[in-house]
């Protein structure tokens, strides 16, 4: 029989691991080989990757993982590693919650207008987009240095193989790119003087990335060759791609540290209505474009669990169920939430400042953070139907949040649709299964997903209630 091993290494914001697929004829398995934290450092410049740290992972999983016919890696978009003239890294990468992009992109704008770089790139604005981050380290003595940009997924991938490319999906998220053709925004770049030959040469999902060095091998204990697939290295392609969903009426919650709520659609949306929405148009597998709004996610209950000593995930959870609904909500979508520290507090002071009842537990939190992003979801999921003019029966959640029951529950009720959880590994998913493809044991997008349904545990959640309240509470934030 035709079954093979495929090594998904996917680098979240909070943790990276290194799973292996086991696909074959009507199979699809995955097992976890390495799970490990991903924990930016704050130093006096400011807030770095460990990426030396990641990369250490990166082996200790590929070793874990045991013979694989192929390695793919995907991971957190916009952030990069800069190279010197010897190849050599220049620095940690900056973390995109780094404050150094503030009021940036103000300066951007004031050369090329928002509205003409959204009309040629159709990216939301986000301060951290590689396009402004590249903005704010002009004329530091790093990127004087520097002869080549890789983004993270490409970095590591530089590193097992000592071959360089830019895979297009997390290209996109650059805002250097034309979601039109599918190729770099050359006048973009021009415009705002940025050389597009710091990139190395595109790749595409299911393109040879090349082959695992030999001390590579002999740290993973593995015996070559062994190929390093490209993926759709954007965490969130891979993600969208393993959503099991059937036809195209569908809408998507990525849930991890971010929110990522939208649709797949076979043209960019760019119209003057969708910026002022602040949608984004990133690429994805086979020509497709993920339609989405990014909103702040479980990011939210993160930092108020470090904030509180990281006490037990599911009895607060447990806790947050039995909460009166929808006392006080906040606007998830709000990027006043982007940087870390004090969560708790800002929560709170949110909730004084929109004249709501002040949460004062951490169940109390914990249930207006949920709360608030099932709101968040259904503002996305209303917004992207109408923006893009697509009918929408079901929404699928996929990441670590599908392991959330309250969190589904509450966003099916806010849509006033089913919502079917599952898989939580979605990227994972997506990268192994662009990997069997390229080696010819799947088929089309449409083909995985078929296979992830039959394969995957899913959970189907039916909403309860009108969805009234749920309007009502919008009101208080007065975003509808
Ligand atoms: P990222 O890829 O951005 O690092 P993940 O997709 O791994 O994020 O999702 C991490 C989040 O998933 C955690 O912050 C947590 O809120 C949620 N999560 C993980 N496991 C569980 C669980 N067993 N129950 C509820 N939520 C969970
Ligand atoms: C999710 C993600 C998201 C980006 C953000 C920077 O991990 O890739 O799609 O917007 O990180």
């Amino acid at each position: 029989a035709r079954e093979r091993s495929y090594a998904a290494v996917d680098l979240g914001a909070s943790s990276g691991r290194v799973m292996v697929g086991r696909v074959g004829p009507g199979r699809l398995e995955l097992t976890q080989a390495h799970r490990f934290p991903n924990r930016p450092v704050r130093v006096p410049e400011g807030l770095r990757w460990d990426v030396l740290g990641l990369y250490a992972g990166v082996l200790a999983g590929l070793r874990a993982a045991g013979p694989v016919a192929s390695v793919g890696i995907d991971s957190w978009a916009v952030d990069y590693g800069l190279l010197d003239a010897d190849g050599a890294l220049l620095g940690n990468p900056v973390h995109y919650r780094d404050p150094r992009t503030e009021g940036v992109a103000e300066q951007v704008w004031a050369t090329l207008p928002a509205r003409e770089l959204y009309a040629a790139t159709g990216l939301q604005y986000a301060p951290f987009n590689t396009l402004y981050q590249l903005a704010a380290a002009r004329g530091s003595a790093q990127l004087a240095q520097a002869r080549r940009l890789l983004l993270i997924p490409d970095l590591l991938s530089y590193w097992l193989t000592g071959e360089q490319g830019t895979e297009l999906t997390n290209a996109s998220t650059t805002q250097l790119v034309d979601p039109r053709t599918r190729d770099w925004a050359r006048g973009v770049a021009a415009r705002l003087d940025i050389d597009l030959g710091l990139f190395a040469p595109l790749r595409r999902p299911g393109d040879p990335a090349g082959l695992l060095r030999a001390e590579v091998l002999e740290e993973t204990g593995l015996s070559g060759p062994v190929p390093v697939t490209a993926v759709g290295s954007h965490d969130t392609a891979s993600a969208v791609a393993a959503v099991p969903a059937a036809g195209e009426r569908f809408a998507y919650i990525c849930t991890g540290t971010w929110s990522l709520a939208g649709l797949e659609l076979t043209a960019p949306v760019l119209t003057e209505e969708s910026r002022a929405a602040n949608f984004t148009n990133e690429l994805g597998l086979d020509g497709t474009v993920r339609y989405l709004r990014n909103i702040m996610g479980l990011w939210l209950l993160q930092e108020c669990l470090r904030a509180w000593g990281d006490p037990d995930l599911e009895a607060l959870l447990s806790a947050a169920a039995e909460v009166p609904a929808l006392r006080s909500v906040v606007d998830a979508g709000d990027a006043a939430f982007l940087a870390p520290g004090r969560m708790p507090e800002r929560i709170a002071e949110a909730c004084r400042a929109s004249g709501q009842p002040v949460p004062a537990t951490p169940a109390q939190t914990t249930r207006c953070i949920l709360d608030s992003l099932a709101l968040a979801h259904r503002r996305a999921v209303a917004d992207a139907r109408r923006l893009a003019g697509h009918p929408v029966d079901v929404v699928h959640i996929v990441g670590g949040g599908a392991r959330n029951a309250l969190l589904c529950r509450l966003t099916a009720d806010a849509c006033g649709l089913p919502v079917v959880a599952g898989p939580a590994e979605a990227a994972a998913l997506g990268n192994v299964l662009v990997q069997a493809r390229a080696q010819g044991l799947v088929g089309d997008l449409a083909d995985g997903r078929r296979l992830l349904t039959r394969t995957q545990p899913l959970t189907r959640y039916e909403p309860r209630g009108d969805t009234s309240r749920w309007d009502a509470a919008a009101a208080r934030l007065a975003l509808e």
